[in-house]
């Protein structure tokens, strides 16, 4: 169930503990009579100056000064929730806030529930569903990937996509469905269905945006990157060196590393996933073998390989056939061991390091890694640019893309098979319906509770 809308709400809504100022935010159609209660001298003057921040002494029930604070009266219906809201402004620490929010309780205001400000804002109209999800995603971001997702969504990047689509499945719907409720008018073969072609279109335009969930799901994790190459070739040297620590085990026996060992790494604004792996070769007995397969694994979820080679050594058929297999990846090719004698020539064969990047480094000594990660950095950047033209999803907003998708899929095969009219309806109606629930134009209380239960009290 939801909470009463028809409630003056309360809350602290920043943090609370010792600090410069807190904020407690009212908001309800009884704002102002309830804070009048609060303002010395009363409510007028804060009235008659919406958005404008006076000074006032705030009194408690026998007349005492709680605090000489700020108070700003913004005016329904152009505010955060929709409603009446007055905002306090005192001085920071917990004594003072709760004082007051005691006080504007005892005078008929009820405690805010997690994220009810904002569930006030989307059922008032203020934002969508999508637009509530990006400020939580805001206030949660950690990272530069998540905050461009959020502010797109606040923006209502996503909102404006969704409701072209949902638009253009009106259009077809719409008249489509009069015919059918309407079979006394006369029709002809062409009006009695829909294009398939045009669906196949509307169904392009879903995919097209499911496609860029992939995309930023990718970032928010971390860019993923295996180091890999035959064993003894430092990979687990160069993985220690870029994090710094030492975190895996180094050993001159090939074959050390069996499992693959991962660890965040943030690089300037970039965070990446790093993944130390076993490695290759085709001799190898049972339990690295698993590692092995393991490395594979590792390959395929990585979103750009590092290829370590020993450069004290000439370049082996194993070096040769693992550049091979990781060619359709983004790459970068650590020529390692440079502190000793080079006996590799990348002319030996070139099509193997072909507008490849190569950087010379030596794990023992840490030279080089510099420009290692300078090339990671740049990876990164380029592929934060590919999701940056992505309008930005989350992982709600995609399921009901793929099922949207689906339900497009099943009305183009009901109408190449013939099937009634209605048939083709009901599917059409589905998708619509998945569009409507992302934006939040069709819900029910459990997606409300679900999503505005993760914010915080206050917001
Ligand atoms: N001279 C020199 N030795 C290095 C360098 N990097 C690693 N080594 C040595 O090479 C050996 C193997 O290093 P590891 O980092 O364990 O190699 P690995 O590729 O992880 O090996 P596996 O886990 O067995 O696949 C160790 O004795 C390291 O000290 C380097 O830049 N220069
Ligand atoms: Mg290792």
């Amino acid at each position: 169930m939801l909470p009463d809308m028809s409630d003056t709400i309360v809350a602290l809504a920043t943090p609370s503990g010792e600090g410069g100022i807190a904020v407690i935010r009212l908001s309800g159609a009884d704002s102002t009579s309830i804070a009048s209660n609060v303002i010395e001298n009363g409510v007028g003057e804060t009235i008659e100056n919406p958005r404008m921040m006076i000074l006032k002494n705030l009194l408690d029930k026998n007349g005492g000064i709680i605090d000489n604070a700020l108070v700003v009266y913004f005016k329904t219906p152009t505010t955060y929730t929709g409603e009446d809201v007055i905002e306090f402004h005192c001085h920071g620490g917990d004594f003072v806030s709760h004082k007051l929010i005691e006080t504007l309780v005892s005078h008929g205001a009820r405690r805010a529930e997690a994220g009810e400000f904002t569930m006030r804002a989307f059922l008032n109209g203020r934002i969508d569903l999508t637009q509530a999800e990006g400020i939580l995603a805001l206030i949660t971001t950690g990272a530069s990937p998540s905050h461009s997702r959020a502010v797109s969504l606040l923006r209502g990047g996503l909102k404006e996509k969704i409701n072209s689509i949902r638009d253009k499945l009106l259009d077809i719907i719409a008249p489509f469905e009069a015919i059918i409720d309407h079979p006394e008018d006369d029709m002809d073969d062409e009006q009695s269905t829909v294009n398939p072609d045009i669906l196949a279109l509307i169904k392009k335009e879903i995919d097209d945006l499911a496609a860029g969930f992939v995309e930023t799901s990718k970032l928010e994790t971390g860019m993923k990157i295996a180091i890999v190459g035959r064993p003894n070739v430092g990979k687990s040297s160069l993985m220690n060196c870029l994090l710094m620590k030492r975190r895996v085990l180094v050993h001159d026996t090939p074959g050390t590393t069996r499992d693959v060992i991962t660890e965040e790494l943030m690089l300037g604004e970039g965070r990446f996933r790093i993944y130390d792996t076993a490695g290759l070769r085709d001799d190898a007995a049972d339990i690295e073998r698993e590692g092995i397969e393991l490395t594979k694994e590792a390959i395929d979820e990585a979103n750009a390989v590092i290829v370590v080679l020993d450069s004290s050594e000439p370049l082996s058929k194993e070096d040769a056939e693992i550049l091979r297999n990781v060619s359709h990846k983004p790459l970068v090719i650590c020529l390692n061991k440079s502190d000793k004698k080079s006996k590799l020539s990348v002319d030996e064969q070139p099509e193997l390091f072909k507008s490849k990047s190569i950087i010379r480094v030596s794990a023992l000594k840490g030279d080089g890694v510099d420009n290692l990660i300078d090339e990671l950095k740049k990876l990164y950047s380029e592929n934060v640019g590919e999701v940056e033209s992505a309008i930005p999803l989350l992982k709600r907003h995609h399921g009901h893309l793929l099922k949207a998708s689906d339900a497009l899929e099943d009305a183009i095969e009901a109408i190449e098979i013939l099937l009634a009219p209605d048939a083709i309806a009901l599917d059409l109606r589905i998708a619509l319906e998945e569009m409507l629930f992302i934006t939040g134009e069709s819900f029910d209380d459990i997606l409300l509770n679900e999503i505005f239960s993760n914010f915080c009290v206050g917001k």
